[in-house]
């Protein structure tokens, strides 16, 4: 049975809990025998890996590396003394592609989707007084009815290797965290707040669930720990007066806290950092705190060497410290819910983020960013198995959106990334999308998408479905590149200026914009590739940017260098970053530091 919560795991008196990261059994299942001999209560012949860890860039050899199919983690662990009344839980911060969950043989919970928390509950499966085993299948095939999209190549041998249909390594494992919980029987499983402006105060309404009917109590603490507001109750209201608003690159965070209380005994108690801020798309502003904002910053990946996506606290710490070198406000998850830590920090830094689903890969063609630059048609909603992506997006969004909700730096949802818009049936697949995601968010907090290249003010059908349109848009280098730099800067400008003419009073925010650049290459005239070309890219771009007063923000492609599947188009990954893979500056990056001080 799956879990209910997928609440951060802070620990406190109530609420215990334990990493169980470390080095742990690992075997490759090609022929996916697993569960058919008995691999389900351990391994038969297993080598070591780290979790967290993705395990492609660890092994020497080809057919590891990019080793698609079934395989299987195994780890003992014991319930530590003390934890004996408690209900106990296990914590995924995510398994790539998709997973499932046995403790002692027995299974206990199957989890599409590579970059969402798996939690299960165990009670039923656990030893309290022995060693315990767990083992969990993961599988990273790619298909065109889960998010992202892709396909599974078979080759005659039966090897299996994975096709992308978006431009980054299909790095898999158990990528994140993993925790044992042990948490109240009567517990606190999830909680919401919505905040409005309300003359010089601001109020705050909450609603907190739990799994049982005992009373709700819940308080807001400043940043000295004074009682600011207090409500009893499921839901309630907490009026803060005079806040210390959380504001962009200028945070401050209150503490929640919601005690579970049984005969004046606290049971449970769950504490959060969350920021009093408001969001709105007024015309063709973002405003935060009814002050409107434009948008500086990257698109990014979860992406570094030998880390793969492994969630690691230094090049997170890195990355914050780069941003805010740059003077950088702002940062889209591209193209899939980062590990929660990052919008931890976030919050405290005082980034504003565009949280993006998986959904990427949504057009029909093995290498899709080429075939976008280069305008192919496709017509990917028309698939007969369409329903089924369907259902596994709209999961997805749901899934992001109760993790994440309470962030105050995440200001919109993005719930897709190049997709193909300009057929009847992607109309009606992204209407029933945005339909049912407005549902979901209780802070209602803008929900956009990022539009590729042929999605154009006149051949575009789901623009309208956006609070504020993102563009990716690759004048300069996809199209007309190096000595058409100038017939580049044309198009781009004939293009701004037919989405001026729609009148759409929305704001537009280029979400994608850059060019592939080697740190090694330096050219007297610029020439594409080299350190010059990324400058002079970016100044051609920005200076249009700079005519249209909708334009709302800038979210260069890419912060760092990024691994991808091999390719003609690719030197050893993506080169489009401002920074090296390394996280060593490009010259661009003084570039964009000198230009985003002055906005
Ligand atoms: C866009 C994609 C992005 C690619 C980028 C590129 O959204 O994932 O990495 O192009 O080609 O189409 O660099």
């Amino acid at each position: 049975m799956e879990n209910n919560s997928l609440l951060y795991p802070y620990e406190n008196r109530y609420r215990n809990n334990t990493l169980l990261n470390g080095l742990w059994k690992f075997q490759f299942d090609p022929k996916s025998v697993g569960e058919s001999d008995d691999w389900t209560t351990g391994l038969p012949d297993p080598i070591e890996m780290p979790v967290p860890g993705s395990f492609a860039d660890l092994f020497t050899d080809n057919e590891s590396r990019n080793y698609t199919g079934d395989f299987w983690y195994e780890k003992e662990f014991y319930i530590p003394n003390g934890w004996d009344d408690q209900q106990l839980q296990l914590r995924f911060g995510s398994l790539t592609q998709r997973g499932i969950v046995y403790v002692n043989g027995q299974k206990l919970a199957e989890h599409e989707g590579g970059f969402l928390p798996v939690v299960v509950n165990i009670d039923q499966a656990i030893k309290h007084d022995g060693l315990n085993k767990l083992v969990v299948k993961l599988n990273n095939e790619l298909s065109e009815t889960s998010i992202p999209c892709g396909t599974t190549k078979v080759l005659d041998n039966g090897k299996k290797l994975a096709k992308p249909y978006f431009d980054f390594f299909n790095y898999s494992g158990i990528q994140r965290n993993v925790w044992l919980l042990g948490l109240p029987q009567e517990t606190i499983e999830d909680y919401s707040v919505k905040i409005k402006k309300s003359g010089s105060n601001a109020t705050v309404d909450y609603q907190v669930e739990t799994n049982g009917s005992k009373n709700i109590r819940v308080q807001l603490y400043d940043k000295s720990d004074e009682l600011v507001s207090e409500a009893v109750g499921p839901t309630g209201q907490l009026v803060v007066k005079n806040p210390t608003w959380w504001g962009v690159r200028k945070p401050y965070l209150y503490t929640i806290k919601i005690d579970l209380i049984d005969n004046n005994e606290i049971i449970d108690e769950y504490n959060e950092k969350i920021g009093i801020r408001t969001v709105e798309i007024s015309g063709d502003q973002i405003l935060i705190n009814d002050e409107p904002v434009y948008l500086k910053g990257f698109g990014k990946h979860e992406d570094f060497d030998l880390l793969g996506k492994t969630f690691n606290w230094s090049v997170a710490k890195r990355d914050f410290e780069l941003m805010k070198w740059t003077n950088a406000n702002c940062f889209r998850t591209s193209h899939y819910p980062y590990a929660e830590e990052w919008y931890q920090f976030a919050d405290r830094e005082g980034f504003l983020i565009i949280d993006e689903v998986p959904a990427v890969g949504m057009l029909r063609s093995i290498q899709n960013f080429l075939a976008a630059g280069m305008g192919a048609q496709t017509s990917f909603f028309d698939s007969p198995t369409v329903n089924l992506l369907k259902k596994n997006h709209l999961k997805q969004i749901k899934e992001m959106m109760k993790r994440d909700k309470n962030h105050p730096s995440i200001f919109a949802w993005s719930l897709f990334n190049e997709p193909e818009t300009t057929s009847d049936s992607a109309k009606e697949y992204f209407t029933d999308i945005f339909t049912q995601a407005r549902k979901l968010d209780p802070q209602k907090r803008p929900l956009t998408g990022a539009l590729e290249k042929d999605s154009q003010p006149d051949t575009c059908k789901c623009y309208p479905l956006l609070d504020f349109i993102c563009l990716n848009r690759y004048y300069g280098w996809y199209i007309s590149g190096g000595t058409d730099i100038d017939e580049a800067q044309q198009s781009f400008e004939k293009e701004m200026n037919e989405w001026s003419k729609l009148n759409l009073n929305v704001p537009i925010v280029f979400t994608e914009f850059g060019a592939d650049t080697l740190p090694s290459e330096h050219k007297l005239p610029a020439a594409m590739w080299s350190q010059e070309y990324q400058e002079k890219y970016l100044q051609m771009n920005t200076s249009i940017f700079d005519k249209f007063s909708f334009v709302r923000g800038e979210l260069v492609w890419c912060f760092a260098d990024f691994q991808t599947s091999e390719g003609i188009m690719r030197v050893d990954g993506n080169r489009k970053g401002v920074f090296t893979r390394e996280r060593e500056p490009k010259d661009s990056a003084y570039f964009l530091k000198k230009r985003w001080s002055k906005i």
